[in-house]
């Protein structure tokens, strides 16, 4: 029976996310409609992804196909989807996009209350061999509409109200947290809907698996240098971790959240604040870390704690199962 009503009883992203918003009275369906608009770019983006060898949607921006027409990169592509759909929503305010330089302010005939600062399209360099990629947002709720600026998206990571990732995979999943858990749902493409098909997840609290770019490891700090030697030759009678290393953030933050380990873009000599951009990347994995019961640290700090100062800061980030990240928080207190 209950494989049936699994089947006709069918729980859509946006039922699920009306459920969570009834237990608000005050809410008014905004978030839903947002949300809305967010699924939309990512059912594009998928679309895209899987037709990207076919439709030689890749390529450089500007270069022009054999009908002579302009053709698009994927990223430059579906940032402008994402754009004009959260614009459209008429639901936000400020976005700021890894693809643009400067934050876009909406116009006031069109502005509502979130700010969504989003990856449109990350790990593009995986497009054309077939690896997985995604789509990254985090949403903040502005303080007063009608006087809007750059100080209500550089804020903490704590004060997201929602973040999420697409995975533009073997299936296309997503993921969301609207502060209340993690639910993860998989886009059924003969329906176009995403269906609730991982709810609630709670990442292990310890994993058998890291995930870190070693071809750093000569520039590597002591901490970072120590807990990876730690995960190949652990002192303590427990098996060595396994490593595994996609270079597509969202591919290895979802495995690390499903199967347990840890995930690592610390910092080094050459690149003193890591990699990662603290708004659209670094800020919505921590938050959806926290939410299924890991941690997300910094090498300094609790990583949602972390004030940016621009919008497109990067940050080192150590993130996934509870204890993991544990040992890598005790290794940079040892070296103070
Ligand atoms: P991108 O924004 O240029 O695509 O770079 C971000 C990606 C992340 O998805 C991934 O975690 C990281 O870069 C991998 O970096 P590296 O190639 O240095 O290991
Ligand atoms: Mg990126």
């Amino acid at each position: 029976h209950a494989a049936d009503a699994h089947r006709t009883d069918l729980m859509t992203i946006t039922r699920h996310v009306l459920n969570e918003q009834s237990k608000h009275p005050e809410s008014k369906g905004d978030f839903t409609i947002l949300l809305s608009h967010i699924v939309l770019g990512c059912k594009f983006v998928c679309s895209a992804v899987n037709k990207a060898g076919l439709a030689k949607l890749i390529g450089l921006a500007g270069e022009t196909n054999v009908q002579g027409e302009e053709q698009k990169k994927l990223d430059v592509l579906s940032n402008q989807v994402f754009v004009k759909a959260l614009i459209s929503s008429g639901r936000t305010c400020v976005l700021v996009s890894e693809e643009d330089e400067e934050a876009t302010f909406v116009d006031p005939s069109l502005r509502g209350k979130y700010c969504v600062v989003f990856d449109p399209l990350d790990g593009s360099s995986n497009i054309d061999c077939g690896v997985s990629i995604g789509t990254i947002f985090g949403i903040y709720m502005v303080k007063d509409k009608d006087n809007v600026s750059l100080d209500d998206v550089l804020q903490p990571g704590k004060h997201m109200v929602a973040a999420g990732y697409c995975m533009y995979g073997s299936s296309c999943t997503l993921v969301l947290s609207t502060g209340n858990g993690v639910n993860g749902f998989t886009l059924d493409p003969s329906l176009g809907e995403f269906m609730l098909t991982h709810p609630d997840i709670k990442i292990p609290k310890r994993g058998k698996l890291y995930s870190v770019n070693e071809g750093n490891a000569k520039n590597w700090d002591t901490p970072t240098a120590k807990f990876v030697e730690k995960c190949k030759f652990p002192k303590d009678g427990s098996s060595p971790k396994s490593l595994r290393y996609i270079g597509s953030m969202v591919a290895d933050v979802h495995r690390t959240l499903l199967y347990g380990g840890i995930f690592l873009y610390p910092a080094d000599k050459q690149s003193p604040n890591g990699k990662l951009r603290v708004l659209y990347e670094v800020f919505p994995m921590s938050f959806l870390m926290e939410q299924a019961g890991g941690q997300a640290f910094t090498g300094e700090q609790r990583a949602l704690d972390l004030v940016p100062t621009k919008i497109h800061q990067r940050s080192p980030v150590f993130l996934g199962s509870y204890d993991d990240v544990e040992e890598i928080k005790a290794l940079y207190a040892a070296e103070e």
